[in-house]
């Protein structure tokens, strides 16, 4: 009986013994044969810039229902598997550890982040220039060897957005085009550089200058022949037919002004290009010049000489209300004469400024009153 109590016993240790050996060494060949947890940074390195938007990606074996623990400078941290850094700020830059953690495993990974040295953006090109130029600007600084905007967005006054790398904007009379442009460049890695610009928009013609007295009524102005002073001046807009000028007012004069009591010059600044007409009130007393001594017409009467560059010439015609009127000008931003005594700066001739328009006026003469009685009705009545 004792053998068989033996026995018994021995094949029950002998069976709980092997269950649980071969338990542990299924638990050992388990372990042995289950993958290493790995997990690496598709980038070692991050280079971006400042305010960019971006993700660090991870390569992971990890299997569903891992987790994910990020932190980085100035206290990021992320549960994504992917960590997704937005609007990246000075203090964002440096290390960025990822902790991965499953089935009682854990890997680390590591990527740097640093900054770009991303030049920024200058707006130049044309940004002083006159009504009826077209505004063209763009981003002058200097990216040669040095990585390139992928896109550009534009933004300014009068509604105007544009992606083209420069600008061109034609201009008119109005000034919508005045005020703060933007440009935004957006390179490689979402970063962005940014800059604006006022612009200077100018109506930069004018026209003049003389309204003087024609002694020898030669449509000349001669060295001794002066100016007349206080004469008004009025410019108008040259009526515009089929795209053609006429030698008709388009409307009421635009400008008035008198010339100076000394001098008998006058001038009409911030103009624009287009076709002007230029009258006076004629002085009492006078005409317009002829040209020839005497005569009621001649070369300077009509005078059709306006629209010519000539300087110190008459370019008046007398019309009905008692008033000299020019033919039409045309007159186009850095087309005008350089000949005319006019200065840029004080230094060189201004070509957006003609002043060839000049009147040249003689006095109407007198009767002069000799033996002949009849030359004064008032006189006649006395003798009588
Ligand atoms: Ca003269
Ligand atoms: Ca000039
Ligand atoms: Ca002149
Ligand atoms: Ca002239």
């Amino acid at each position: 009986m004792h053998w068989l109590m033996n026995t018994l016993f021995y094949f029950r240790f002998s069976r709980t013994t092997f269950a649980c050996f071969l338990s542990i060494l299924l638990l050992f060949i388990s372990n042995q044969i289950k993958a290493q947890l790995t997990v690496s940074a598709v980038k070692d390195t991050v280079s971006t810039c400042l305010k960019a938007n971006f993700k660090i990606k991870i390569n992971t074996n990890a299997p569903t229902g891992a987790t994910f623990s990020w932190n980085g400078p100035d206290g990021y941290v992320s549960n994504e598997q992917d960590a997704s850094i937005n609007n990246l700020t000075l203090s964002g830059k440096g290390v960025y550890t990822v902790t991965v953690k499953s089935g009682g495993q854990s890997a680390t990974a590591t990527s740097c982040v640093k900054l770009n040295s991303i030049s920024v953006a200058q707006i130049g090109g044309f940004t002083d220039i006159c009504v009826g130029q077209n505004l063209q600007l763009r981003d002058i600084e200097d990216r040669s060897g040095k990585e390139q905007p992928l896109a550009y967005f534009w933004s300014g006054p009068d509604n105007y957005t544009s992606t083209a790398a420069s600008t061109n904007i034609p201009t008119t009379e109005d000034l919508r085009q005045l005020g703060k442009y933007n440009l935004t460049e957006t390179f490689d890695n979402g970063c962005m550089v940014t800059a604006s610009l006022i612009p200077t928009i100018t109506k930069c013609l004018s026209i003049g200058n003389l309204v003087w007295q024609d002694m020898n009524n030669d449509g000349i102005n001669n060295n001794g022949e002066s100016g007349l002073g206080n004469v008004t001046v009025r410019l108008f807009k040259a009526k515009i037919e089929g795209g053609i000028p006429t030698n008709i007012p388009d409307g009421a004069a635009i400008q008035t002004t008198t010339t100076d009591a000394i001098t008998g010059k006058y001038t009409f600044i911030d103009l624009v290009p287009n076709s002007y007409i230029v009258e006076i009130d004629t002085p009492l007393g006078y005409s317009s010049s002829v040209g020839v001594n005497g005569s009621t017409t001649g070369v300077y009467e009509p005078s059709n000489k306006a629209n010519d560059n000539i300087n110190d010439d008459d370019d008046g015609t007398m019309i009905a209300g008692q008033k000299i009127r020019t033919n039409y000008i045309t007159l186009s931003n850095f087309g005008e004469p350089q000949n005319d005594g006019d200065t840029t700066n004080g230094t060189t001739a201004d070509k957006n400024s003609n002043l060839t328009i000049d009147f040249g006026v003689y006095r109407i003469p007198v009767p002069i009153c000799s033996t002949e009685p009849k030359c004064s009705p008032l006189l006649v009545r006395k003798i009588n």
